[in-house]
Order: structure tokens, then C-alpha cells, then sequence
């Protein structure tokens, strides 16, 4: 089998891999591992211009290398921090009031994409299969090519691809969806996604898209599919049931008083529909005097993009929302809303979704969200929690146990936390095992093999596209 090149804006580190972040890192090291390879992208570090042209910084773990590279705080600026996190990342999330657009940051972002595409060329065999992941790297395969390389290439979108009105919106559209044209296969999470590109294929582009994912635009063929990214099920129940007898788990547990237990966790951003949340709790309690004292919402929300100016409002917004909230119904031995800014363990969040009555899991948009599969993983299948989940989340496919909810109406989320809350025990259990076969016909290992079947299977355009 030839060997696997796996590209992304961050790359694990070896220890990750071995199960203390969990999830992506370890299906996609898995995979590495299977074939041989090479894992390549920034290290997450800001660096001088001349210690980022040393080359990638190469470590080394059975048949994986990790190359990594650091950026100096010009290409951060434009490529990280400005064109994929100001511009991409909130019109692909049907944000458009939350994005900027600056040429000069767009002109960094690519000028940053070749510079890792050529540093990476460093490290690639004739025959090795190349998968790129997601929103911050869709020129990379482009560059690849017009460096000469024609290695099968794979890129697989994390968020969602957004309808074309939407996407019209960044002006250099066609230049992104031309350089996604690059790839033999192109992955989305949902069909959705993979309708609007091909409807942005058919309508702004004067190409063709068959149903069956076959592509043809800027004079290339290439293979669209849907790739729904899971979890492994059986290692977040292990985590989730290894955390039971630890003290602070059981410190939560005793200072809930019998309460019920909502949990919510989140990435802080504000696709994550946080704000709305906060609220529909708040016409919960205002509709639902019973249960006042009687449950808490807990709220774990560690910080990310913290210098992108969107985000700081967000921070600004929950911090107002929480204390506004608790000031209206704590009481001296009750605080509704337990709002955490930070990172916790993996293990620890899984045994608290088991813990809780409720997994509330309400973004305005979002690719996938893996936080709603864990959660019904960790469950205890005797007793299940209830997923409430928004319909806008790629999730919202797949989990047909779930209270779907729309997060923007918060009279229907405050309703769908009180049917949940009174559930009786043979609808949770019914409800649960429906998720339950999803997540194991749906799972990690599946997202992965399908992949890359798909990417190793294709055959080779003859003539690759350049970017000149
Ligand atoms: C993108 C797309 C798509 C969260 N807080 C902590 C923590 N987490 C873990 C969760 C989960 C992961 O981070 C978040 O994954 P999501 O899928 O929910 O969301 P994004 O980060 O936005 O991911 C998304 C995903 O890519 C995969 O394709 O599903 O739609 O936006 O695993 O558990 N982990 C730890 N401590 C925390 O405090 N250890």
C-alpha cells in the first residue's frame, strides 16, 4: 500500500496520538500508522522568518513522521488568524455580518499556502496518497500542483460548504472553489454540502456535477462524496465510565444536591449558539417555577481564536448573559449557570455527559459537531441522558434520537429542555438506542477507510490543473 501524507493547519503531537486528546488525532494516526507516512502542518508556534525557513522540524514514531513548521507573525496574521478566521470561517458558517475581507490578508493566505506546499514537496514519494484537511488549506493542493506534483490528492472540509448566495459573498470565490478543483476527491460532511458545491459548480461555474459526486470544472475531473466523520463509540463509553470513581467528578455530583444536570461544551465561539442557549435556560426557569433550584446548566466552554476580534465579543456577551441569568434566579446555595472558560480532561467531560440528564448541543451552524455523538456515547444505556440538538448541525442527520430544536427559537429549546427533563426512562432508552447505531455504523474508523478507499481508488487526471 503506498504511503498516506496527511496535511492540516495543526498536527498532533506523537503523545496525542495515543489517546489523550482523543477523536481525530487518533483515527487519523491510525490510518498514518496502517501505511507509513508523513503528518505535516504548523506547530501551532509564532516564529522569526528564519527560524520558520529552517525546514519542518521532523520527529519520528514507528512508521509516522510529524513534520511540523512555525509561522513567522505576518503569515499568522493573514493566513491564520485573518483570511481563514475572519473571512472563511464565519461565511462558511453563514456569518456574513461577522466577516472582513482584506486582499492583503487573502494574498497571505496564498502566498502561505504555497510556502507550505513547497516545503512539504520536500518530503513526498512519487506514490504517496496526499489528504488535506479543511477550511485553511484549500489552496494547497493547487500550489502542489503547480509545483509539478500529481499524486492522488484528497481534501476533506470540516465546516460546511455554504450555499453559493452565501459564498458569493467572499470575492475571491472562484479562485477557492477552482483550487478545491485540484483534489481527485473533495469530502463534506453532509449531503447538504455537497449540494451546494455542486450548485456552485453547475451555476457559477459553467461546470458539470453528477449525483453520484463526479465533477467536472476548470478542466478537471475530480470525485465529491460524503464522508460523515464519527467517533470510535466503545472508547468515549470506556472514558466516560474510567472517570466515575474520581473525586472531582463525585465533588460535582455531591454539590448538585440531587439536581438534575444539564451539560453543554463548546469550543467559545460564536457558532456555537451559546448566547441563544444561555437564553432559552433562562425562559426555561421563567416558565417553569418547579424547577428552579432544581437544575443547573453547566456550561464548559474553553477559549480558542481569542486574539480574532469576533471572539472577544462573544467572551464579553456569555460573560454578561451568565451573570445577568444568575443574578435573576441564583439563590444562596444555587447558581443556574456554571460557565467554565477552560480546558477540561477528556475523560472528565465524558464522565459528566454521563452524569447529566441532558446533553444541550444547539450551534447556529456546524460542520458535524462530534460533541453530540460523545455525549450519547458516554451514556449509561439503563439509564440515557436525552440529546437535545440543533437541527443546523451536520449531527442533526444522523441522530435521529434527538430532540431536534431550531437555535434560534428560544421558546422551542426552553420546551425541548422541559420534555427532555420528563422524559420517561423507555423513550430515553429508545431515543438512545437509535443514536446508538448511527454512531456505530457512522464511526470513525468508516469516516477514514471510506476516505481514503475513495482517494486510492480514483484515476489520475492526465493533465493537472495549474494555477498560473
Ligand atoms: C470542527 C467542526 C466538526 C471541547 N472542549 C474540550 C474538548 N473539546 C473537544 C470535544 C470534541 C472537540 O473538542 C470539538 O469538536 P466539534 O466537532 O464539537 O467542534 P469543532 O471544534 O468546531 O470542530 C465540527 C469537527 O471539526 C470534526 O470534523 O464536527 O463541525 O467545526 O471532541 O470533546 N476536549 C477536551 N477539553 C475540553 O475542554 N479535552
Amino acid at each position: 500500500m503506498s504511503r498516506l501524507v496527511v496535511v492540516s493547519n495543526r498536527v498532533a503531537s506523537p503523545t496525542e496520538t495515543k489517546g489523550s486528546a482523543g477523536g481525530l488525532a487518533v483515527g487519523v494516526f491510525g490510518a498514518l500508522k496502517d501505511s507509513g507516512g508523513v503528518w505535516f502542518g504548523w506547530s501551532g508556534d509564532v516564529v522569526s522568518d528564519s527560524v520558520a525557513n529552517q525546514g519542518p522540524k521532523l520527529e519520528q514514531d514507528g512508521a509516522v513522521t510529524f513534520a511540523t513548521v512555525g509561522l513567522p507573525k505576518k503569515d499568522y496574521d493573514q493566513y491564520y488568524r485573518g483570511f481563514s478566521n475572519a473571512t472563511l470561517w464565519p461565511v462558511f458558517h453563514y456569518r456574513n455580518d461577522l466577516a472582513v475581507y482584506d486582499r492583503d490578508e487573502y494574498a497571505g493566505y496564498r502566498r502561505v499556502n504555497s510556502w507550505l506546499a513547497h516545503r512539504a514537496i520536500k518530503l513526498l514519494q512519487p506514490d504517496d496518497v496526499i489528504w488535506v484537511h479543511d477550511y485553511h488549506l484549500i489552496p494547497f493542493g493547487e500550489a502542489l500542483r503547480s509545483e509539478g506534483v500529481t499524486n492522488r490528492m484528497g481534501f476533506f472540509l470540516h465546516i460546511p460548504f455554504p450555499s453559493p448566495q452565501i459564498l458569493l459573498n467572499i470575492p475571491p470565490h472562484e479562485e477557492l472553489v477552482k483550487s478545491l478543483c485540484c483534489y481527485d476527491v473533495v469530502g463534506f460532511q453532509t449531503p447538504g454540502d455537497q449540494t451546494a458545491f455542486h450548485d456552485y459548480i453547475v451555476r457559477h461555474a459553467h461546470g458539470k456535477a453528477s449525483p453520484d459526486g463526479e465533477v467536472e470544472a476548470f478542466g478537471r475531473k475530480l470525485k465529491t462524496g460524503v464522508y460523515r466523520i464519527g467517533i470510535f463509540p466503545d472508547e468515549i463509553a470506556e472514558q466516560a465510565t474510567r472517570g466515575e470513581a474520581r473525586q472531582d467528578v463525585m465533588d460535582l455530583k455531591q454539590s448538585l444536591e440531587g439536581r438534575k444536570l444539564i451539560m453543554s461544551v463548546d469550543r467559545l465561539d460564536y457558532s456555537k449558539g451559546l448566547v441563544e442557549r444561555f437564553k432559552a435556560f433562562e425562559h426555561f426557569l421563567e416558565k417553569s417555577p418547579e424547577w428552579r433550584g432544581n437544575v443547573t446548566l453547566v456550561q464548559i466552554a474553553p477559549p480558542t481564536r481569542s486574539d480574532v476580534d469576533t471572539y472577544q465579543q462573544i467572551r464579553h456577551n456569555l460573560e454578561y448573559e451568565a451573570g445577568r441569568i444568575n443574578g435573576r434566579y441564583s439563590g444562596l446555595d444555587y447558581t443556574p449557570i456554571r460557565y467554565m472558560n477552560q480546558r477540561y480532561d477528556r475523560w472528565k467531560l465524558m464522565s459528566l455527559f454521563r452524569e447529566s440528564q441532558i446533553g444541550l448541543v444547539t450551534p447556529l451552524r456546524d460542520g458535524m459537531n462530534l460533541v453530540a455523538k460523545e455525549y450519547v456515547a458516554a451514556q449509561n444505556p439503563d439509564d440515557p441522558g436525552v440529546l437535545v440538538l440543533s437541527q443546523f448541525a451536520g449531527a442533526a442527520d444522523e441522530m435521529t434520537g434527538a430532540l431536534l430544536v431550531n437555535p434560534h427559537d428560544i421558546v422551542g429549546m426552553s420546551e425541548a429542555i422541559g420534555r427532555a427533563l420528563s422524559m420517561p426512562l423507555a423513550e430515553r432508552r429508545e431515543r438512545y438506542e437509535a443514536n446508538m447505531v448511527m454512531l456505530r455504523k457512522y464511526d470513525l474508523g468508516v469516516w477514514r477507510d471510506s476516505f481514503l478507499a475513495d482517494l486510492r481508488g480514483v484515476k489520475l487526471n492526465k493533465r493537472p490543473a495549474s494555477s498560473k
